[in-house]
């Protein structure tokens, strides 16, 4: 009832799954007119496609722009931490009111956002592994709303169902058990057909599971542990964000909220946890040469650590690693890049440090999961058939119904998923994200696992035509939960389906 027509736009919201440089699916078929995404120019003629939902203030969406930004001007924020309003011999109380800010981004200017708490990046959430969270959410935006956590192993009434929101005035409390090992996790809003642009106008927080079982690992830890969230935007002069229009044309990457900041650090070893809340986005990563070392991924660490000359993530995946500053010329700087972005954060090695910290040649075994019982096929793909401006995302070929139950899966039980993205002749690159469980990626095109896929995964990428075989046990909960291409305009036009756990 509401997928297509709420996100619907126009033509500009057919540019979500026009590949870029391309004018027009190539296959045969019937073919949606023709759409050529041009940039940030071509994103301002198509104006502001965004759903028709109405925004909780006035956004004036003026002609995009490319801002002149001074790069290294601006020191890269930290999330703040949020502090329980409760706390009991086990569970922490937290509370956080979602609502409308205006937020420096770009300096001088004021952009108008939806945040948790009034800030961007909103606070980070500390929980503990075995340590059970409340946190509270208040709507104070005009428009409903509601809050999943990614990664998070939890019961189904708390995971943020897409069809269950919270109204303007409303607040509702998730209880998040954290009986899951060490990772960083973020929450983020979920709403079925509108949160790629609740996301995109800035409802997304870290979420850091601390695991005991891990101190002995004598990790960098402290000031020198830093979550970092990568997105991008597109602004129009004011400031305020555009939306809409191909998500490719973003054309500013922001490093915890600023473009192109610098971190001032300390010639020794820092963890960073990164995590990508692009609505859509591809990050690869470099540090000019340097070593970057990955420990960790989506569901916390891996086996061994593996030394990266790039880390590639999508949407909603995140990297664990640590980069040692002792590597780096004293007094110097070493920048981080993007292969699309450029240049993303500058490390200026300012001070001294002694470094007790450890990066152990063995992190955390994974482990072994029982033979699968169940074997399936899920096809990820765009349906251009049915006509209408913008095409049906759709999963084995058909597009998210709330009403539908896709699959049925006995608790405890283990299965192989081999998920296809079946655009390939379109050339769209796709994401699979499953909520309930980590997963481990057996196979990628028959083969062995990409470098990118190790460890505990909970959002695999999907290049065009790529078929990755994942193995699941479905433990602990029963209910209905989804699973759906983590490109969220690509899950709001139907790229989901959702399966019900039972005994
Ligand atoms: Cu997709």
């Amino acid at each position: 009832m509401l997928a297509l027509g709420a996100v619907a736009g126009g033509a500009g919201a057919a540019a979500v799954l026009l590949p870029k440089g391309t004018t027009a699916p190539v296959t045969a078929g019937a073919a949606p007119a023709p759409v050529t995404p041009t940039g940030a120019g071509g994103a301002a003629a198509a104006g502001h496609v965004g759903h028709s939902v109405p925004s909780g203030f006035a956004v004036p969406g003026g002609p995009a722009i490319r801002p002149a930004v001074t790069p290294f001007t601006v020191p890269m924020p930290l999330a703040k931490e949020l502090r329980p309003v409760a706390s009991t011999s086990t569970a922490d109380r937290y509370e956080l009111t979602v609502k409308p800010a205006d937020v420096e981004i770009l300096p001088g200017l004021k952009t108008p956002m939806w945040t948790y708490g009034g800030s961007f990046m909103g606070p980070v959430i500390r929980a503990r592994t075995g340590r059970a969270t409340e946190v509270s959410f208040r709507n104070d935006l005009a428009l409903a709303t509601n809050v999943h956590l990614h990664g998070a192993h939890v019961d189904a009434a708390n995971d943020g169902y897409p069809m269950e929101l919270i109204e303007p005035g409303g607040s509702r409390t998730y209880r998040y058990p954290n009986k899951q090992q060490g990772a960083l996790l973020w929450y983020h809003a979920h709403s079925h057909g509108t949160d790629p642009e609740h996301v995109y106008r800035g409802q997304h927080g870290f979420y850091i599971v601390d695991d005991p079982a891990e101190a002995g690992l004598n990790l960098p830890c402290g000031a020198f542990d830093v979550p970092i969230m990568l997105r991008d935007a597109l602004f129009d002069a004011a400031g305020n964000f555009v939306f809409g229009g191909n998500p490719a044309d973003r054309n500013v990457a922001l490093v915890n909220g600023k473009p192109q900041p610098y971190f001032q650090v300390a010639a020794r070893k820092y963890r960073f946890r990164i995590v990508n809340t692009a609505t859509e986005r591809v990050f690869r990563l470099s540090l000019a040469g340097a070593k970057i070392t990955q420990i960790g991924t989506d569901g916390g660490l891996l086996p061994a650590p593996v030394d990266k000359a790039e880390l590639k993530f999508s949407s909603g995946e995140r990297v664990d690693v640590v980069i040692d500053f002792s590597q780096v010329k004293f007094g110097s700087s070493i920048v981080l890049t993007d292969a699309t972005f450029g240049p993303m954060l500058r490390f200026d090695v300012v001070r001294r440090a002694t470094d007790t910290s450890k990066v152990p040649a063995r992190l955390r075994p994974l482990e072994v999961l029982p033979a699968a019982t169940v074997t399936r096929d899920v096809a990820i793909a765009t349906d251009f058939s049915q006509g209408g401006p913008i095409p049906v995302g759709v999963i084995n070929g058909k597009p998210f119904d709330h009403n539908r139950i896709d699959m049925t899966v006995k608790r405890g039980s283990t299965e192989l998923w081999n998920i296809s993205n079946a655009d390939g002749a379109y050339g769209f690159t796709h994401n699979f994200h499953i909520h309930l469980v980590q997963f481990q990626v057996i196979s990628r095109n028959g083969g062995p696992p990409a470098p990118e896929d190790a460890g505990l995964k909970d959002t695999v990428l999907l290049p065009p035509g790529d078929v990755v075989q994942v193995k699941a046990q479905f433990t602990g909960y029963l209910g209905k939960y989804v699973y759906h291409c983590h490109f969220l305009e690509h899950g709001a036009i139907g790229m989901m389906g959702q399966m019900e756990i039972v005994d």
